[in-house]
């Protein structure tokens, strides 16, 4: 198995885009001892978190990963934060790219242009993104689309600090799916769900109930006209459903597509599915959730278990720039 990575940052209520174009994934796919999961605190730190919030969320976000089927007895499930090699190499990282690059991230544009403050994290971001893929010695990286420009800088970073330094880190690659790479607003089919955007309408949580995830999608924008087709630029509303029964069924949308004639039978089978999908997840939420003593002793020893990689790739990477070793 390939040595996997992949990061979700506590920053709100996880949606479906998250679930199908990542948890379920990882879950279904990913899983081997060579996997390494994380919830990237530190991430959601470069733009103004509640303190409160930020701690249910992070339990909140362990929690998903376990309901969504993770098995920490298989593969490493930590918290950013308690793995500090991740900040240390982020500083190598940083001095590694150029502010050009940094200043190119379509991510770092479109969030510090609608923001009132805009931190030196934000901007710095990705270079603790690198820090944190390249720390495992990562071969895949399996994120949703949005992702993809954060993956190239990060095998740009390893393969120039490995042309300065010599042979140190293992070059990644992104693993994107083929469907629900990017599941959409369900108001505003042409931006992706997000957990950072107020849409309440338009954004399907994990943690909705039944009813609520039926009514978001019976009321999810549609295109002009009625033909049910899979044409994500002309038709982006109905491509988002038929993409996202897609992801939940296996069928292809193009196929899908042929078996409708309105909107309206589409939409309740897209909800009918999506409440399907996740009915387990969410019961198996709710038992997590009632013991988060047990999910902290799974998030610690999966910090210690991380560590164990982490520190052997930084004093690795400290010794190639030349700084002196901490101890003999
Ligand atoms: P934020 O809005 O705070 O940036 P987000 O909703 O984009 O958050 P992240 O924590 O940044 O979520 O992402 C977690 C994972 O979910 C990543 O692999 C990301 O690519 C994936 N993902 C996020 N949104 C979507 C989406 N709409 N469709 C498919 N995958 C997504
Ligand atoms: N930037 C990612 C979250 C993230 C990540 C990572 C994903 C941080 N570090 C490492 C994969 C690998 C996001 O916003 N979705």
């Amino acid at each position: 198995m390939a040595r996997v990575f992949s990061g979700i940052q506590p920053t709100g209520d996880l949606h479906l885009g998250n679930y199908l174009g990542a948890l379920r994934r990882f879950a279904a796919e990913e899983q081997s001892p060579d996997a390494v999961f994380c919830i990237v605190d530190l991430h959601a730190l470069t733009v103004p978190q509640d303190p409160a919030a930020l701690r249910a969320r992070t339990l909140q976000t362990a929690n998903l990963y376990l309901a969504s089927g993770l098995d920490p007895d298989v593969c490493t499930l930590f918290v950013q934060s308690h793995v500090p090699e991740h900040t240390e190499l982020a500083w190598l990282m940083e001095c590694t790219a150029s502010v050009g690059e940094l200043r190119r991230m379509t991510q770092f544009k479109e969030k510090s242009a609608s923001a009132e403050f805009v931190s030196g994290g934000l901007f710095t971001y990705p270079a603790l993104m690198a820090a944190d893929i390249l720390l495992y010695d990562t071969e895949r990286v399996p994120v949703g689309d949005d992702q993809r420009q954060h993956l190239e800088l990060a095998r740009d970073l390893a393969i120039r600090f490995n042309g300065r330094y010599g042979d140190t880190f293992v070059v990644p690659e992104a693993a994107i799916p083929t469907v629900a790479a990017r599941v959409m607003d369900l108001q505003n089919p042409t931006a992706k769900m997000s957990k950072s955007v107020d849409s309440p309408q338009g954004t399907v949580l994990m943690l909705d109930d039944p009813d609520t995830i039926a009514r978001k999608i019976r009321r999810a924008v549609t295109d002009t006209g009625t033909d049910v087709r899979y044409d994500p630029d002309t038709k982006p509303g109905v491509s988002n459903l038929l993409a996202i029964l897609s992801a939940v069924t296996g069928t292809p949308p193009g196929e899908l597509a042929g078996r409708y004639q309105q909107y309206g039978p589409l939409k309740a089978d897209t909800a009918d599915a999506v409440v399907e999908v996740l009915r387990p997840v969410q019961a198996r939420y709710r038992e997590l959730e009632a013991d988060p003593d047990a999910t902290l002793a799974v998030l610690e020893k999966g910090a210690a278990r991380a560590r164990e990689t982490a520190s052997v790739t930084l004093a690795r990477a400290h010794g190639a720039v030349g700084l002196l070793p901490r101890s003999r």
